[in-house]
């Protein structure tokens, strides 16, 4: 179908506007409106969008989020702007700075983590600073030297405060922390959170986005803020966390991104001659959480789990943590040739009824799909872009070129939403989010 849309230079261009507009200085917001702050792992894609830019300026979101690590190791997954409202739950809530002995005195950040995604994002900085003369790669590298402590912290606190069992898969406390809020992944873990007194709050998310269809549901609300409240409980400490959350989960998909982020950084290292010692343990983490992802995969169908560590059940979905081994490999031949047909085919990518060959959060045909509601069905472009990435690293060009194209095609909208119904391909959530406009810049740098 001939698409009406922006050309790629026009798209480009755009996605740079969109970036400097959600400039705060050291920090982009992940979207304007919806969330004034840095996130995590957006502030991680963002940096990826960046790089192509201008390295400096990646190099510089990149340092304000670790500027804002815990001394114990963790990366939080939101540092907030100073003086900005407008988001909901704000530092008050979190409360870290007075409650959590490693939260940093400098500046304001919420109490659980994200997706590790960082590395990939210096890998890219590193790779387009060769692209420049030597000042730009002299900041690069003078980046990588001034930050790898703190990368290898950061990864080392993965590896060891949320790896609880020692079987190589990460324990989240929030479904915040995988980044995929309310899907269907999380339902049954969710449905032991007996919310308790909630402290009365009222929702930023609604006034921005009206339709309410689009958002997690206020049931929903009320477990993610109880759970601050049995952390605050325990004062965020890591060793107190796994006993006293009633959400714990391992999840797999993060499990894999890890393992991943674990190979990356080691291969930078190594040819940027870092500490030897650091780059066997990442290497060794990389190969173990491997491990702990393939031990959750159906011999057949490759398919990965994520485990709830309460109920002690498998949590077997039809969403894209089941495909957490195309992203780390490890499977036998069979299995993985029998994964990729599952994401290309109808359940997934090749759905007929798909706008774009693009993958959804949940499958359209499983029973918990719901094609408008944030991570339980709608085709989220960051996620196109992480598979279109790691199937690139893994020798896989075809299928990485097919996910960059349709990806671009429904980019071409211009409206760089947070994410797209896979049916009628109409923008929903936050328009103008910053990681979708850092997709677009890397596919078309
Ligand atoms: C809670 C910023 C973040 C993303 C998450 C996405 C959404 C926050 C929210 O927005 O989560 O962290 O308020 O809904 O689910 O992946 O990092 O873009």
């Amino acid at each position: 179908m001939a698409e009406r849309g922006f050309t790629p230079t026009q798209l480009a261009a755009r996605a740079a506007y969109l970036l400097r507009g959600n400039d705060l200085g050291t920090m982009t917001s992940a979207a304007p409106k919806l969330y004034p702050h840095m996130w995590s792992w957006d502030a991680a894609f963002v940096a990826v969008g960046l790089a192509p830019l201008s390295v400096e300026r990646a190099v510089v979101e990149l340092d304000t989020l670790l500027s804002a690590q815990w001394k114990n190791g963790m990366i939080p997954h939101i540092v907030f702007a100073n003086g900005v409202d407008g988001y909901f739950p704000g530092p008050t809530r979190w409360d870290t700075r007075s409650l959590a002995v490693h939260a940093p005195a400098e500046v304001h950040t919420s109490g659980i983590t994200q997706p590790p995604v960082h590395a990939i994002a210096v890998q890219r900085i590193l790779d387009h600073s060769r692209r420049h003369g030597r000042t730009t790669r002299a900041v690069a590298e003078e980046f990588l030297n001034r930050r790898w402590a703190d990368l290898v912290r950061w990864h080392r606190w993965l590896a060891t405060a949320r790896d609880l069992d020692g079987n190589g898969r990460i324990a989240l406390f929030h479904g915040w922390e995988s980044g995929m809020d309310n899907s269907p992944r999380w339902d049954g873990a969710y449905a032991n959170v007996l919310a308790g007194a909630v402290p009365p709050y009222s929702r930023e998310d609604l006034v921005v986005v009206s339709d309410t269809s689009q958002r997690p549901t206020n049931g929903e609300y009320d477990r993610y803020l109880w759970l601050l409240e049995e952390m605050k409980q325990v004062r965020y400490d890591d060793t107190e966390l796994g006993t006293a959350m009633s959400f714990a989960v391992e999840d797999v998909f993060v499990s894999a991104v890890f393992s991943m982020a674990c190979q990356v950084l080691a291969e930078i290292g190594e040819e940027h001659s870092r500490p030897r010692s650091d780059v066997r343990e990442l290497y060794d983490w990389a190969q173990k959480f491997r491990d702990g992802v393939i031990s959750t995969t159906d011999e057949r169908t490759g398919a990965a789990k994520d485990f709830d560590l309460r109920s002690g059940r498998w949590i077997g979905t039809e969403t894209l943590a089941m495909f957490a081994p195309l992203l780390c490999g490890g499977l036998s031949r069979d299995a993985e040739r029998n994964l990729v047909r599952t994401f290309e085919g109808p359940k997934f990518c090749g759905h007929p009824d798909l706008r774009y060959a693009l993958p959804p959060s949940t499958s359209p045909i499983s029973r918990d799909f719901r094609p408008r509601e944030y991570w339980r069905g709608p085709v989220w472009p960051v996620m196109s872009w992480l598979f279109s990435w790691a199937f690139a690293r893994r020798g896989w060009a075809e299928r990485s070129h097919v996910l960059k194209t349709e990806g671009l095609r429904q980019a071409s909208d211009g409206s760089f939403a947070e994410y797209y119904e896979p049916f009628t391909g109409e923008p929903l959530g936050s328009m103008q989010q910053s990681w979708t406009a850092a997709a677009v810049l890397d596919w078309l740098g």
